[in-house]
């Protein structure tokens, strides 16, 4: 009884939370349906999971993946995303290059360049988030480990974090989320090496009135390489049309509730637990 009550307070939870109109949901790359795959991205196989992998770590790649379809946005373009990503296989002489960029825009989804540009430079009417590995110089703040917010195809960062808590290139999972809320006017952006947002750091707590010159919107990512390389891999991505930051692994399907529920029983337990070691 107890265990049905749990499963109903979270399903009362569920619908009382805002829902996306529109959420693209990856949680691999087995299949890429829905996704305009440009340039030389493509998808891949890691080793031991099939990624999006928008640049290879070859010379002078550039790639862009974009929804196929435009995503309508409301007036205000508020939305959340969170992809994981791992940039691997990096080169010798730079130890990797160009770095990934999160992109919104109102184009089309074929759009994108390569190199310095990480496949981001000159796409009008857009916002980029960039994760970026390798130093151009002022642009980039003098540093190869930044992030930075771009607008409009210029990759010289209105705003610059050059403080990363960790090295983008060093070959393991990390995970951003970005998160505008038009109706405040804010962008945040959080970086982590696991699932959980409530321990990324914040990099970006940021007062902005988005502008993409139109409300359907194609969102995606894009690299490049140059001298320097890597695989520009992304591993699982949620993009919804509202601001609803992603916080769960998922929004659990009507089959998983078997297991939700197995879950509240042994949290249950585990408390019983430790009620009991606490009394001992
Ligand atoms: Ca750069
Ligand atoms: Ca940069």
């Amino acid at each position: 009884m107890k265990t049905l009550f749990l499963a109903a307070a979270a399903m009362a939870a569920l619908a009382a939370s805002p829902a996306a109109a529109v959420e693209l949901n990856f949680s691999d790359f087995s299949s890429t349906a829905g996704l305009q795959l440009n340039g030389d991205a493509a998808a891949a196989n890691d080793g031991t999971r099939d990624v999006l992998r928008v640049t290879p770590a070859l010379l002078g790649q550039s790639g862009s993946v974009f929804s196929t379809n435009a995503i309508t946005l409301g007036a205000d373009y508020s939305f959340s995303t969170r992809f994981t990503f791992n940039f691997n296989q990096q080169d010798d002489a730079f130890g990797g290059a160009d770095g990934l960029v999160f992109v919104l825009q109102t184009n089309a989804n074929s759009v994108g360049g390569g190199g310095g540009g990480i496949g981001y430079e000159g796409i009008p009417n857009s916002l980029g988030v960039e994760f970026d590995d390798f130093n151009n110089g002022s642009g980039d703040g003098d540093s190869g480990n930044h992030a930075g917010i771009d607008f409009n195809g210029d990759v010289n960062s209105a705003f610059l974090n050059t403080s990363l808590p960790f090295l983008l290139s060093s070959g393991s999972d990390l995970t951003a989320w970005i998160d505008y809320d038009g109706a405040l006017g804010n962008l945040q952006v959080r970086l982590g090496n696991s699932l959980d947002r409530s321990a990324a750091t914040l990099l970006f707590d940021q007062a902005l009135t988005l502008d993409l010159g139109g409300t359907d919107a194609f969102a995606g990512f894009t690299s490049g390489t140059g001298s320097g390389w890597a695989n520009h891999d992304v591993v699982s991505w949620t993009f919804r049309d509202t601001f609803e930051p992603v916080i769960s692994t998922s929004v659990p399907e009507p089959a998983n509730w078997a297991l939700l529920i197995m879950g509240f029983g042994g949290m249950g337990a585990a408390l019983r637990r430790r009620r009991a070691f606490a009394a001992a």
